[in-house]
């Protein structure tokens, strides 16, 4: 086991730091036999805290300017604890917070950030969104563009412009899915060129990050997900315990068992405003896997901005969504006689596009709206609980995004309507042999090979919800061999699937429609996991993992490989070998400064994909169903007339977007589904944008010096197995 991965247990219970090992500490002694101390400590205290809610409030006073200056920020990462949703586990902190620290800064400005790593595991941070056109190097992906920050105490300094850019965007972790554990913040823009103006547009803003949360460390979990008992007896990736908003969810800590600490959290981030303010949100979703629903009680949501693009978008709704990375402005008009009221702001996670969802689960994070008749009554504000309640309109469904047609970009910008060539990333989940990782089952001969082991209890079903039920066993239905183009145009249903520990299937009783069925059986829960008695609800998921096997995802058939310590930009330029290595890394290369279509494609048959792509815009141009074939997509309707641009989009079951973009910032960019658990699971490939122009990069020896100080084999891959 990499102790690199697996950052709870690489320190001993015997440590002189027992608050910052208490969680871990505590499961250990509780879930091992050999131990006689089952009661852990009950006075040990958090070291790491949500962050202020004022901080996320934009200050009128910031001085939006085109004159540019260098904004310098230190970030010290640490290892710490939190009980964000009331739950006491293991953090990762950005100067004690999470989210981290509010970035603000106009267009056209430098920032300078120094990362400080005193974490026991390797670290970057990448800023999502940023073109980072001309400083590649500073992009921040572990593998492809530098190598990981060194722990105990290593630093980096990025420094970058923002140039050509404004809006909402954040910053997090590209290492493993260390985001998962609380390294994200918001990035916010300003410009003159902005056209959402403040009291005009807007009186008030406040930036939301919504986050998914998990009682167990990203490393824990990505460890056991990619096994071969998979994490609680699957490869798919987890469902949450509970939602964030600022930092702050609200767990019902009566699902704790006696070895866990938890104390019930009851204050929801709250904002004051007067009474009759337009009020921005600034909604990101900084999460691992939960696409989020957002909605203000009483109030409904004019969208402005999608990921960094001011638009004219759908107005009037009870609720908006959005995926893992993704950012929506929502505009709300409050009323003068609501001064003296508050209101309920919720986010809330759509768990139907999970595989399982565990029993315990609080879908929703809370945040109180209070209106006041002026300023001067901001410190008599009522300390009570909202009593307003939602919108009745049901949280059910698919993750898909908001009609694309529905979202105009205010500032034009049309694409041509040819382009000088395409490329694609097609991704599938499949099962990669532990023993030959070039080999891999597709999902269509997993569902055979479960039938030939065990037909008798595998049973399939078909899940209600979608319109083309197929109640048929015969695994061709379940598509991902990516061979027959025509079968994917079907929607097919969800897979019934058998957990399986340690190579003997469990039966499971099945059934759709109902939100929750319970599990029989936990097996061999890992260490530090929950010992929760509620259990876990299964709701679909792969087939079972063939013997020999771990799940993992595929693009253009390779399941990503990250080498830390050899990233691919480096091989890019004078001195690296001069290419990628096409076994270990899906690439597409434009050569040239010009217009492409990139087909992202999704050829899995039950799960959605929000798929992004550093630096470059995506001018979504089509949308269809199947794979990108030629007759599909002479079927499909173009939109080259200012189509919307963002920079992470979500891809449906067994459909594909058309990007159409300008290969212009030249550089090695990774495109990936920013579902961490995706990208853990090997959903990732590289664009490399024009490679004569990388050739002749200068990349600072600060950022070349970081894999000098390696602290494993050259050939650790990440964030996988050994
Ligand atoms: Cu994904």
């Amino acid at each position: 086991m990499s102790q690199a991965k697996m950052w709870p247990t690489s320190i001993s219970c015997s440590s002189i730091l027992p608050i910052l090992l208490w969680y871990y500490c505590a499961a250990f002694i509780a879930a091992s036999p050999l131990h006689s101390h089952p009661h852990p400590d009950h006075h040990h205290q958090p070291s790491a805290f949500a962050a202020h809610p004022q901080e996320y409030v934009l200050s009128p006073g910031f001085q939006i300017s085109d004159q540019p200056t260098t904004r310098r920020y230190t970030f010290n990462v640490t290892q710490s604890t939190a009980a964000l949703d009331g739950f006491l586990r293991p953090v990762l902190a950005i100067n004690g917070q999470i989210p981290g620290p509010l970035i603000e800064a106009n267009e056209g400005d430098r920032l300078e950030i120094t990362v400080l790593n005193y974490m026991d595991i390797g670290l970057t941070i990448h800023w999502h969104g940023l073109y980072q056109n001309g400083s590649n190097w500073e992009d921040g992906v572990t593998g492809v563009t530098q190598c990981p920050i060194p722990p105990n105490g290593g630093n980096y300094t990025y420094k970058f412009n923002l140039d050509g850019q404004f809006g909402t965007f954040l910053y997090h972790s590209h290492h493993q899915n260390l985001m998962a554990d609380g390294i994200s913040g918001p990035l916010i823009i300003h410009s003159p060129r902005d056209p959402l103006k403040r009291y005009r547009d807007f009186d008030q803003e406040v930036v939301l990050v919504l986050a998914d949360w998990y009682h167990n460390t990203s490393s824990e979990i990505v460890e056991h997900m990619l096994s071969e008992a998979g994490y609680f007896g699957t490869p798919a990736a987890p469902g949450a315990n509970s939602a964030l908003m600022n930092g702050v969810g609200e767990w019902n800590c009566s699902a704790a068992s006696r070895a866990q600490q938890c104390q019930q959290v009851n204050s929801p981030p709250e904002f004051t405003f007067k009474a009759g303010d337009k009020i921005r949100f600034r909604l990101i979703n900084a999460g691992a896997h939960a696409m989020f629903f957002y909605s203000v009680d009483q109030h409904t949501l004019n969208v402005t901005e999608a990921d960094a693009t001011g638009v004219y978008g759908p107005p009037a709704l009870h609720r908006v969504w959005l995926h893992n990375g993704q950012r929506y402005s929502v505009v709300i008009n409050t009323k003068e006689a609501d001064a003296g009221k508050s209101f309920y702001m919720r986010a809330t996670m759509d768990s139907d596009c999970w595989a399982w969802v565990p029993n315990d689960i609080q879908l929703t994070a809370f945040g109180i709206l209070r209106l006041v008749k002026d300023a001067s009554q901001l410190t008599e504000v009522s300390q009570a609980r909202p009593t307003t309640q939602d919108w009745s309109d049901e949280i059910l469904g698919d993750c898909v995004d908001l009609e694309t047609s529905s979202l105009v970009p205010i500032i034009k910008r049309s694409v041509p309507r040819s382009v000088v060539g395409s490329g694609r990333f097609q991704a599938g989940f499949g099962f990669q042999f532990i023993n030959n990782t070039a080999e891999h089952y597709t999902r269509a001969e997993a569902v055979i090979i479960a039938q030939q082991n065990n037909a008798s209890s595998l049973s399939l079903t078909t899940n209600p919800r979608t319109e083309e039920l197929n109640t048929t066993s015969d695994p061709s239905n379940f598509l991902g061999n990516g061979t027959d183009p025509n079968l994917l145009t079907k929607r097919s249903p969800l897979q019934a699937w058998l957990p399986r520990a340690h190579g003997k299937p469990e039966s499971l009783v099945f059934a759709y429609g109902k939100r929750q069925v319970p599990v029989g059986q936990q097996q061999d829960l890992p260490p530090g996991n929950r010992t929760s008695e509620l259990g876990i609800t299964r709701t679909g998921g792969p087939p079972p993992t063939p013997i020999g096997t771990i799940g993992k995802f595929f693009l253009n058939n390779i399941s990503w490989t990250t080498y830390p310590y050899l990233p691919v930009l480096h091989d890019l330029t004078p001195g690296g070998v001069g290419a990628v290595n096409g076994s270990n890394v899906a690439n597409v290369v434009y050569p040239t400064a010009e217009w492409y279509d990139l087909y992202l494609a999704n050829i899995d048959p039950a799960g959605s994909h929000p798929y992004h792509v550093h630096a470059m815009d995506m001018h979504i141009v089509g949308e269809g169903r199947g794979l990108p074939t030629p007759e599909n997509l002479a079927n499909i309707t173009y939109n080259t007339d200012n189509p919307l641009r963002r920079d992470t989009v979500v891809v449906p079951p067994a459909s594909f977007h058309v990007i159409r973009l300008r290969a212009d910032i030249p550089g090695a960019w990774i495109v990936h589904c920013h579902i961490g658990w995706h990208l853990a699971s090997g959903f990732a490939g590289v664009l490399v944008v024009q490679p004569d122009v990388i050739k002749g990069f200068q990349i600072p020896q600060e950022n070349l010096d970081l894999c000098k100080a390696r602290v494993g084999p050259l050939d650790t891959i990440e964030p996988g197995l050994l």
